[in-house]
């Protein structure tokens, strides 16, 4: 086995939105005090590395994914000391600090805007993506992800510039090299300061066709008029490509420096597309996120299926990621329909497969997706689009940290609604997530082992793997039914070594202890999550 140790590849990685994770000050609104704060919690939980959504300088059209100020801190979620000070306190807890990176689009607030409309002739006009307003015409047929078209014009009403989400995020033009260049000094500053890495928004989206060609109809799921297009010219141009591989040749020039990229697709379940920025899998993105899992109905058979599809699309030598949940996207814990038996199942998934996994603040606690009140509302989509989408805020709600006021999020008027009092956070799952975790952090096979899916013959509910290295073998099983299901010996020992499994991690408990393959089945209860291990040698490796 290869026996790598390369902390993206081995740290399980936890997504903190910022504003909804524990406020410091009391103001209402979480920030970086309470994240430090925050550090004991993560580091017993096990996780390896933070990212936190964007905490930059931003008037908060999208709540900070609309930048103004890339080296700056935004007053609300505290000062550049206080990220000296996570960064320390995160490290000595061995955790890695990424942070979020919006290269896109800046907030029209940002210095390069306001000097790149002034003028046709500044420096900084090629920053951005002007057109000229002639007629009634835009520019070209595309629209904004956020509502309407993807142009709006300057304050003279002579040019267009490109957006394509709100108006407030302008889009910038990775065309011009020096908005590259001082992009790349923006994030120097922060791998300066100790920052392990970032995560990048929408970066398939950098590139827009050189002569903005039209988008040609189609149909993306959903009704608005941006799904009513197939993206082929404002995303996924070659040229991006060409782009990252600038991009990793000067973050290899750092030692250890990690880019996990956003990766926007049309047909959810093409996790081709998140590959395909790998690159050759040393030379693009080192992670991107394939979401096909935080919509994919609750079925084994459509998860194995998934998961096949996302490890043949990964290049050779690049590496997974996986993620049920993120700011986005409705909870996982409410998609599984809020129950404890499968959010335990889906852990079990996630901290066993090869590859990096992702945990959205509060998954490991059961927190349930809960749109708020229309009167409530903060998503700027939500605002535009209720009630046919009711915004992300849903997915946002603050934290639960204990049964105090506001669930101890913070003593004063929170800016989302808190969790109501009927929600509970679920203490066995914590625990699962947590030892799952922890067995993982211990275990070199569940981290970087190949893996190897096993066909049962008598049942569709079941999910089967071993991951294995020379040392031994685990073997998984993930009982996705509220049946108790029987699976067959024989199955399992044309995969594994003969003989008796000892119980690694099992829930609800395994009573014997160990898997006996001498048994003609073996039974598990209703979504039973079971990890076992073999430390005997098997002659030639698993069949797949
Ligand atoms: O998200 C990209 C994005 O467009 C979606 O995830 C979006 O939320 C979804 O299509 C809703 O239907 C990234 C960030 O994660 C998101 O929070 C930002 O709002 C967006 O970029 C713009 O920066
Ligand atoms: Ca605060």
């Amino acid at each position: 086995m290869e026996s790598f140790t390369c902390w993206w590849k081995e740290s399980v990685i936890y997504q903190i939105y910022p504003r909804s994770f524990k406020d410091g000050n009391g103001d209402g609104i979480g920030d970086i005090p309470g994240i430090i704060d925050s550090i004991p919690y993560l580091s017993w939980l096990g996780v390896g590395a933070i990212w936190l959504s964007p905490i930059y300088r931003s008037p908060m059209y999208d709540f900070g994914y609309d930048i103004s100020d890339y080296r700056k801190i935004d007053p609300i979620f505290g000062s550049i000391d206080d990220v000296d000070r996570l960064v320390k306190v995160a490290h000595e807890h061995g955790i890695a600090l990424l942070f979020d990176m919006v290269l896109n689009h800046t907030s029209i607030e940002h210095p390069w805007f306001k000097e790149s409309s002034s003028s046709l002739d500044n420096p900084k006009r090629n920053f951005y993506i002007w057109r000229e307003h002639i007629g009634t015409w835009y520019p070209n047929n595309w629209y904004a992800a956020f509502g309407g078209r993807a142009w709006s014009l300057d304050a003279s009403g002579g040019y267009y510039y490109l957006h394509s989400f709100l108006k407030e995020q302008p889009d910038l033009n990775w065309r011009d090299e020096q908005m590259v260049q001082s992009l790349f000094s923006d994030m120097a500053f922060w791998f300066d300061k100790g920052i392990d890495g970032f995560r990048l928004d929408v970066i398939n989206l950098i590139m827009k066709d050189e002569s903005l060609r039209n988008n040609p109809i189609g149909w993306g799921g959903r009704p608005r008029p941006y799904d009513l297009q197939r993206h082929l010219y404002d995303r996924n141009q070659v040229e991006s490509h060409h782009a990252l591989k600038k991009f990793r040749s000067w973050v290899d020039t750092y030692d250890e420096k990690m880019l996990v990229g956003e990766i926007l697709v049309e047909k959810p379940g093409e996790p081709e597309m998140a590959a395909s920025y790998l690159g050759n899998g040393t030379d693009e993105l080192h992670l991107a996120f394939d979401f096909t899992f935080t919509w994919l109905p609750w079925s084994a058979k459509k998860w194995q299926r998934a998961a096949l599809r996302w490890y043949r699309a990964v290049p050779q030598d690049g590496w997974p990621c996986w993620v049920l949940s993120n700011h986005d996207v409705k909870r996982a814990f409410s998609r599984y329909g809020e129950h404890e038996g499968r959010a335990m199942v889906a852990a079990c998934f996630l901290l066993t497969q090869r590859g990096t996994p992702f945990i959205y603040y509060g998954e490991e606690k059961g927190l349930p997706d809960r749109s708020v009140a229309k009167s409530e509302i903060q998503d700027p989509l939500g605002i535009r689009y209720w009630p046919f989408h009711k915004g992300r805020d849903g997915a946002r709600r603050p934290m639960i940290w204990d049964t105090t006021y506001q669930w101890g999020f913070s003593p004063t008027k929170a800016w989302l609604p808190p969790y109501e009092r009927t929600v509970r956070p679920n203490e066995n799952l914590l625990h699962g997530y947590r030892n799952l975790i922890r067995l993982r952090n211990t275990d070199a096979i569940l981290r970087i082992g190949a893996i190897c899916w096993i066909e049962l013959t008598h049942t569709r509910s079941v999910l089967a793997y071993v991951r294995y290295g020379e040392v031994g073998f685990r073997l998984i099983l993930l009982n996705f039914s509220k049946r108790t299901v029987a699976c067959r010996s024989a199955d399992l020992k044309r995969y594994v070594p003969n003989g008796e499994f000892s119980i690694l991690f099992s829930e609800p408990n395994y009573e014997s202890g160990h898997l006996d393959m001498s048994n003609k089945t073996i039974q598990l209860k209703p979504y039973q999550a079971i990890i076992a291990s073999a430390d005997t040698i098997f002659h030639g490796t698993p069949r797949q």
